[in-house]
């Protein structure tokens, strides 16, 4: 039949096609589309009992529309990474019951009795001992088994190929390291941020070091990530009385520098503790970049004595993990400031009564990160640039 734009009238003939749905009269299908890419659609019986989410690639970034053409393969990376990551954290991800790869769609489990981390945040819920921690360890299981530590030479040559992701990759090349330092349509910001992006703009020491985060995402191939991995790509909540984390959407999976994804996190995080400062609700937030790094760290030591290649010392491991930590610390910088003055602003700020003291307080912060990356070795490092008034 070929590829077909799924409408909420078109998901239960889908399901029950596909083989996930007997009884297609009993089933109500409503949209909940809310990133940037793709739409997702939420599938119920009457009773509740049988529950399931469609998500589907469109040809287009979906909030652009097709003004923005883009491949719907990316859904055929985000089924790869699931399928990596179900063989060594599957607890940390939602349950893939099938993929499509003619209409570029996922079937999976449903997860609205869980909370996306921004939305919860936003709201002013703290974040809670459990969830940086998962992440970390996230981080770190599915690194750790797609680098050249945990993969055999030939079948990770082999998923490095598969991975290659083009498009994606080249949207955060521009959007993320590119774009908000130079002049272009993509950009908008706050008018009262003029300044600042005009600054940013004419910082050559800013430019030189962000083209070298750029050029080390392009061509370092360490390990597949997730890509994307901001508070909006995390779900928590509670089941049968034990925390839950689960990390959803990795659509700009590729192989890639590890610091990338650590260094996403940490951005959203902090972006969010300036939130909570501007509103005078600070909770746990100065804790997250230290217990998800903790985590990551003491995760990758703990699998390192399974490494397949000997060669690698521990002398190496150490020399590899501050390289992963300084990487982070830049990719966290530059995720900061596209956020503000890129294409794809976050509502943690945007939501905010006056976002511009919060956005100005980031943008200075993600300079410094970026900058100064070399000198901040250890997040109390961080924790002081991010506390400097
Ligand atoms: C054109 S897409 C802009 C952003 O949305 C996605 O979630 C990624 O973060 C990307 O950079
Ligand atoms: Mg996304």
């Amino acid at each position: 039949m070929g590829y077909r734009i799924l409408e909420p009238a078109d998901v239960p003939a889908y399901l029950n096609e596909r083989g996930h749905w007997p009884d297609p009269s009993d089933i109500q299908v409503r949209e909940v589309s809310d990133g940037n890419m793709n739409r997702v659609f939420l599938a119920r019986s009457t009773d509740g009992t049988r529950r399931l989410a469609v998500k589907q690639a469109l040809p287009w970034v979906r909030v652009a529309g097709p003004s923005w053409p883009m491949s719907p393969e990316r859904a055929d990376a985000e089924a790869r990474a699931y399928e990596q990551v179900a063989k060594v954290a599957p607890d940390k991800i939602p349950a893939i019951l099938g993929y499509d790869p003619e209409n570029y769609a996922l079937v999976m489990e449903d997860m609205s009795d869980l909370e996306v981390l921004r939305t919860l945040l936003n709201e002013g819920a703290s974040y809670g001992p459990h969830t940086s921690a998962r992440i970390g360890e996230f981080v770190a299981q599915l690194v750790f088994a797609t680098s050249d530590f945990g993969m055999e030479s030939a079948d990770r040559k082999a998923l490095l190929a598969a991975s290659v992701s083009p498009e994606l990759c080249k949207i955060t090349e521009d959007v993320v390291l590119a774009e908000p330092y130079i002049e272009h349509e993509h950009n908008h910001w706050h008018e009262a941020l003029d300044d600042l992006a005009t600054e940013f703009r004419a910082d050559t020491r800013l430019r030189t070091e962000v083209a070298d985060l750029r050029h080390t995402f392009m061509t370092s191939a360490q390990a597949l990530l997730h890509g994307d991995l901001h508070t909006g790509s995390v779900m928590v909540g509670e089941r049968e009385g034990a925390p839950v984390v689960r990390v959803f959407d990795p659509e700009f999976s590729f192989v890639g520098p590890i610091g990338y994804d650590l260094g996403l996190y940490w951005a959203n995080a902090l972006v969010s503790e300036e939130r909570a400062r501007a509103l005078g609700s600070l909770s746990d937030h100065s804790d997250q970049l230290a217990l998800s790094w903790e985590a990551f760290e003491s995760e990758f030591r703990a699998l390192w004595p399974t490494r397949i290649d000997t060669f690698f010392d521990d002398a190496y491991l150490d020399r590899f993990l501050r390289r992963i930590w300084t990487e982070a610390v830049g990719y966290a910088g530059t995720e900061i400031i596209r956020r503000i003055i890129g294409f794809a602003h976050l509502t943690d700020l945007t939501t905010l009564p006056d976002p511009v003291p919060a956005s100005r307080r980031a943008l200075l912060l993600g300079r410094e990160l970026i900058v100064r990356r070399a000198e901040l070795t250890n997040p109390h490092d961080v924790r002081a640039v991010v506390e400097a008034p």
